[in-house]
């Protein structure tokens, strides 16, 4: 296997956000906070002392006015005429985080307001991501006069045409990137379309502003919008769009709603993954933890499971909701594990080749795009893996960040079916007999995009930290940064030369804990590198001085809340 050694590259501002120490300090003065929060911030784009207040303390009242977000108020004011009309309205959705919590919030935000719609997601297997016919026929029947898409629809020409021609109303939301033609909707709201104060908003967040419209055009107390930010920063943390200033506003104040534990649903898959009650739940917990449980009911379950949590006002129907959620997701773990093992053996006889197309009968095809990622994460390559269903191959792609694979794959449509996606991932269809000619025109389209050889994977370090400057006032500092996300990634910090005092490996060698001393000031610290045990097995970590790469952090140790640091990469010193 090729060495996966990343290089470590300290990051430096962009131009625009470059200080001198003069200015740097002055900010840190005004703002009450160091000069390395104030460094670290800059090397985040901020530029002024106005900037990084708002990112420190992104309250509400920093969103921009509802008239700012074309086309919301047209589609508000269909909305609201459709009501007063007597329409029945459905909401369309999607099986992912995304799609789900927008699902729950439209059908949360109107049962508030006194209306009661219906809701559709699609099933992941049978008709995959969007609108179908057989759906809105359904719909359709049910009497159904307003769709309402959210975090769909940009793509469903045909399908919108069918609805019309039923002669239904149809609201498009959406923020994925529209095609040359836009569907024939009553009006389409999509942050992508241009003019939109931020272009980044997730589905939920889309969905957010348009019933934050409608609360203010329906008659009758309005319902306290402020509410729904829960489900906003779930769907757009798990959805990982940047958290530029808008998402950050929505997501900081949402995760603080999650954080009191005031949706029933939310607090139950909080304490199934085994949180406290009142426990703080940043970005990281959202991934790893809620999101994996909710988009389990989608990929191997029914998704409706989820909308049911999140709309649960009873908590004991909750817990049990939740429940039947984590077991599901017990289940996708297992079955990942097992597709992962062989797709890592497959992978491993074509590190030969810059780009990775992997291919089983039998896989998921709801988990393969997760294993694309951890193949991705493993061996640094663009990866495909496609299984078998129905007589066709079905696939899920997964990019490194340098490497663009929609335009790839547009590189191999002729031997695809059916493809779609952006940049970093991207799904597709073909038939069998295409395989080959699949990895022939993949391969080449990588090495076209990246070289024969893929450049090593880089570390971006954001400064070097000697130990002493470690303490609880700077951890509480680092703190105001989340939530982490792309744009904002936790900060990881580098070294001065160190001493290893004394190491161990624990659970079968798998980690290894490291007591360090800073050979600048004498300053010692407790380190774990997590899941690094077998790479430094060999190594005599005592004989060398060393530097790590590392982010500290308060962690639960033998009981005690204590700081330590978690280790990144280890840089031995010849
Ligand atoms: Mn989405």
């Amino acid at each position: 296997m090729s060495d996966n050694r990343p290089s470590w590259r300290l990051k430096t501002p962009p131009p625009e956000a470059a200080l001198s120490q003069a200015q740097q300090l002055r900010i840190a003065q005004r703002l009450e906070v160091s000069p390395l929060l104030v460094h670290l911030m800059s090397l985040r784009g901020l530029s002024s002392e106005e900037e990084m207040d708002k990112f420190l303390s992104p309250g509400l009242r920093y969103l921009h006015s509802l008239d700012k977000w074309p086309d919301i108020e047209t589609g508000a004011n269909l909305l609201r005429e459709a009501i007063e009309g007597g329409r029945k309205i459905a909401v369309w959705g999607d099986y992912d985080v995304d799609g789900i919590t927008a699902t729950a919030l439209v059908k949360d935000f109107m049962a508030v307001r006194g209306v009661d719609i219906v809701h559709y997601i699609p099933d992941r297997l049978d008709f995959g991501y969007g609108l179908h016919q057989d759906g809105i026929r359904e719909l359709f029947d049910k009497g159904v006069g307003l769709l309402l898409t959210v975090d769909c629809g940009i793509a469903n020409i045909e399908e919108i045409r069918g609805a019309k021609a039923l002669g239904m109303q149809v609201i498009v939301t959406d923020h994925h990137l529209p095609g040359q033609e836009l569907p024939e909707a009553d009006v389409i709201i999509n942050p992508k379309l241009g003019g939109w104060p931020s272009a980044n908003l997730s589905g939920v967040g889309v969905g957010f502003l348009l019933m934050g419209a409608l609360n203010r055009l329906l008659p009758g107390p309005p319902a306290d919008i402020r509410d729904f930010l829960d489900l906003v920063a779930l769907g757009t943390v798990a959805d990982v769009v940047p958290l530029d200033d808008q998402n950050r506003i929505l997501v900081k104040n949402g995760l603080l709603l999650i954080k009191e534990g005031r949706r029933p649903g939310i607090q139950a898959l909080k304490e199934i993954s085994g949180m406290a009650p009142e426990e703080g739940v940043g970005t990281g917990a959202i991934g790893f933890a809620l999101a994996p449980r909710i988009n389990a009911a989608g990929r191997i379950g029914d998704p409706d499971l989820a909308v049911r949590l999140l709309l649960e006002k009873d908590r004991d129907e909750a817990r049990h909701l939740a429940e039947q959620l984590d077991k599901l997701n017990t289940k996708r773990k297992l079955e990942e594990q097992r597709i992962l093992e062989e797709a890592i053996t497959q992978a491993e006889s074509q590190l030969h080749l810059p780009g990775l197309v992997l291919h089983s009968e039998h896989w998921h095809s709801g988990i393969i795009g997760i294993v694309a990622s951890r193949i991705v994460e493993r061996f640094h390559r663009p990866c495909l893996i496609l299984t078998k269903e129905n007589g066709i191959f079905k696939g899920s792609g997964r990019s490194t960040p340098s490497f663009d694979l929609y335009q790839a794959l547009l590189a191999c449509k002729q031997c695809l079916y059916k493809f779609g996606g952006h940049r970093q991932a991207a799904g597709l269809k073909l038939e069998p007999f295409q395989l080959s000619n699949l990895k022939d025109l993949f391969a080449w389209a990588v090495e076209e995009q990246l070289g024969a050889n893929p450049a090593p994977p880089v570390l971006e370090l954001d400064a070097e930290l000697p130990f002493s400057l470690i303490d609880h006032t700077f951890l509480k500092e680092l703190e105001l940064l989340q939530p982490y996300g792309q744009g904002n990634p936790r900060p990881i910090f580098l070294s001065p030369p160190l001493k290893v005092l004394r190491h161990r490996f624990f659970s079968q060698k798998k980690h290894l804990e490291l007591h360090l001393s800073d050979t600048t000031d004498g300053t010692s610290m407790r380190a774990v590198a997590w899941r690094q045990g077998e790479r430094w097995q060999d190594t005599p970590l005592e004989k060398q001085p060393l530097k790590i790469a590392y982010t500290p952090r308060m962690s639960k140790f033998n009981g005690l809340l204590q700081m330590e640091l978690a280790v990144q990469d280890i840089l031995p010193l010849e």
